[in-house]
């Protein structure tokens, strides 16, 4: 019996413990808002989207990682080249990371 408990009590420490992992992307929920630095790889006009390699974004719970965003004004996509060093604010909805302003 005794040892019925020690082993619930493992699980239950282990799904806790689980939940504190950081996750790459976040856990969703409400919009939230960050700004990062990092380097353009890639630009994706048609797609207007933008490749980076950033550091950590915290506010988005977000590890340092190279992904591309939708950028929110296709127009200032014409400014940016690969090996550029931007800074950028990215906003989050709970679904989609959206660029919304980059230099
Ligand atoms: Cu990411």
């Amino acid at each position: 019996m005794k040892r019925l408990l020690i082993v619930v009590l493992i699980a239950a420490f282990a799904a806790f413990a689980w939940r504190l992992l950081p996750s790459p992307h976040g856990t969703g929920g409400s919009s939230q808002v960050a700004t990062g630095r990092g380097v353009i790889q890639h630009v994706d006009p048609a797609a207007g989207e933008v490749t980076i390699k950033h550091g950590p974004l915290p506010a988005l719970n977000m590890m340092a990682m190279t992904m591309s965003y939708r950028v929110k004004d296709r127009s200032r996509l014409v400014n940016l080249q690969p090996k550029q060093e931007v800074e950028f604010t990215v906003s989050y909805d709970g679904g989609e990371y959206l660029i919304t302003d980059i230099k």
